[in-house]
């Protein structure tokens, strides 16, 4: 399933969850970045070495 990183009140999420929307892809958000941290520690850091906000993975693909 498509799994998306990023509090739904950022403004580069709003994009991505927008396109979900839409096309009623089947996915899970985690909430992270803004008061929510999660964006300085390793394991996020291993999924996208930039540690910002969305991050995108569908199977072995990732985006950030
Ligand atoms: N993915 C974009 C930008 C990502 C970005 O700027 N994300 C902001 C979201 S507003 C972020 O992660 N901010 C830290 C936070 O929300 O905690 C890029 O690399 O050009």
């Amino acid at each position: 399933m498509l799994q998306i990183w990023g509090r739904k009140n950022s403004n580069q999420v709003i994009h991505v969850m927008w396109a979900i929307g839409e096309l009623k892809i089947e996915h899970i958000r985690y909430n992270v970045g803004g008061s929510f941290g999660g964006l300085q520690n390793d394991d996020y850091k291993n999924i996208n070495p930039n540690m910002l906000i969305p991050t995108i993975k569908d199977g072995k693909l990732i985006s950030g």
